[in-house]
């Protein structure tokens, strides 16, 4: 009994030493494996994704049309804060903070409309409401 123990023993610390050599090595091809399929993934949601501003890389990806007083989901996929403000002062201003989701409910007026970020007023996006 004790021997079959020692044995299993023995058997776990060598798979177990194994695993650690290999997810060393695996780990570096995961991650850049990883980067390219969470980049293509965040192009292919945000042309899924109909009703939602998506900020990405400190740029807007914006749907094409929205309907007059669009309650729009704003998903920063950034880590730092961003806003979608109205370039006409007092139109609209939504802050969203880095990797949450804020809700920008948009003009009943339907128009062209163009916004930048507060923070990174070098962001420019446009909403059209139709
Ligand atoms: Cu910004």
């Amino acid at each position: 009994m004790r021997k079959l123990v020692t044995l299993i023993f023995s058997t776990v610390l060598t798979l177990f030493a194994l695993a650690a050599c290999g997810s060393d090595s695996d780990n570096k091809t995961d991650q850049s494996s990883m980067t390219g399929m969470s980049m293509q993934s965040k192009t292919g949601s945000a042309d899924a994704v109909k009703d939602e501003i998506v900020i990405s890389g400190f740029a807007y990806v914006v749907p094409e049309s929205f309907t007059p007083g669009q309650k729009v989901t704003i998903r920063n996929n950034d880590s730092v804060e961003h806003s979608v403000t109205s370039d006409t002062k007092g139109t609209f201003s939504t802050d969203v903070e880095g990797g949450e989701t804020a809700t920008l409910t948009l003009p009943d007026q339907p128009g062209t409309y163009t916004f930048y970020c507060t923070y990174h007023p070098n962001m420019h996006g446009t909403l059209v409401v139709k």
